[in-house]
């Protein structure tokens, strides 16, 4: 089935009102571990909330509870882990708006963090959402004591936002502006960009599960790497056909900076089969979990229809 073109596939009713339920517990849970705007140094922290609350649709903490979920955990488990991942995808969205790199006015429907406060302030923002989610991992309360998998957590989201993950990524594709890449290298660079948080999300709620498979770990690492680059293919899609009101960002900046995207080199047409080709080999990779996959597979297929 196109899952582009999906509107209204059984269950995706109960799916739309969980993942709304997912969306409110985020925005509770990331206000309530944010320091108060009225705490020194106050014009940071108010742009700290700036940035990470009121917006954006929480697909890696949606990611984490799906995940957790299908592995027979609850929210709580690794809501102090969604938390973290979703601090460091909010800084990466604050950094790369900076005219140093992307230069953007809008960011969710609003003026991007430097322009509704300053330069100074943005950089401090990720400078200080950075440390943060670190912090969560290593104290969380409702996160597994272990300290073994405590210390797991922290080297993932490391590795996942590290040089050999998202800065990374980002360093290859402010390199390669305006120069043409093989389609090849541009899955290499998104591997790195977006997909090494996306699938940290699935593999850290999955590392909170003590003693877990080998066979499950690379199911979920097969599903995850899918979905991280389906995602990426359908932002690519999206910046080439949807419009400023609904995406809540400026549109066509790919085409027109001559950004190498799969949409760009391949056309729209060959990345939306591209798409749906790693939607599938997502939900072959649920197959051994059976019905309890059901919200994994709820997600990759809300990711592939979302409009913004
Ligand atoms: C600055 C170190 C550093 C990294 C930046 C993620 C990233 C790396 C840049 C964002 C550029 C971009 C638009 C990438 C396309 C995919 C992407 C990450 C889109 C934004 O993520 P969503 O759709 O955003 O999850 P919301 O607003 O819903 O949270």
């Amino acid at each position: 089935m196109d899952a582009e073109a999906v509107v209204d596939v059984s269950g995706e009713k109960s799916f739309s009102s969980q993942l709304r339920s997912w969306q409110q517990r985020m925005e509770e849970a990331l206000a309530a571990r944010l320091p108060a705007a009225e705490l020194v140094p106050e014009r940071l922290h108010a742009a700290m909330r700036y940035a990470v609350l009121g917006g954006g649709k929480r697909v890696r903490p949606v990611l984490l509870f799906a995940t957790a979920r299908t592995l027979g955990l609850t929210e709580r488990h690794v809501e102090g882990a969604a938390c973290a991942v979703e601090l460091i995808h909010a800084y990466s969205l604050v950094h790369d708006d900076l005219p140093a790199m992307d230069n953007d006015d809008l960011r969710r429907g609003k003026p991007t963090c430097h322009r509704a406060y300053d330069e100074a302030t943005a950089v401090l923002v990720g400078d200080a959402l950075q440390p943060l989610a670190f912090e969560l991992l290593a104290r969380d309360v409702a996160l597994p004591a272990d300290a073994g998998i405590r210390l797991r957590l922290i080297e993932m989201l490391a590795q996942a936002s590290g040089s050999l993950g998202m800065a990374g990524g980002q360093a290859i594709d402010l390199a390669a502006k305006g120069r043409r890449l093989a389609v090849s290298e541009v899955e290499a660079m998104h591997e790195r960009k977006t997909g090494a948080l996306i699938r940290a999300s699935v593999m850290m709620a999955a590392a909170c599960v003590p003693r877990l498979s080998e066979d499950a770990q690379t199911a979920l690492e097969r599903y995850a790497r899918a979905v991280g680059l389906a995602f990426q293919i359908k932002d690519d899609v999206l910046d080439a056909t949807g419009d400023v009101a609904t995406l809540g960002k400026a549109v066509g900046a790919d085409v027109r900076q001559a950004r190498s995207t799969y949409a760009v080199l391949s056309g729209v047409g060959a990345a939306r089969e591209r798409m749906q080709r790693l939607h599938e080999q997502a939900h072959e990779a649920l197959e051994q979990f059976g019905t309890a996959a059901e919200p994994l597979w709820a997600v990759s297929t809300w990711l592939l229809a979302r409009r913004n």
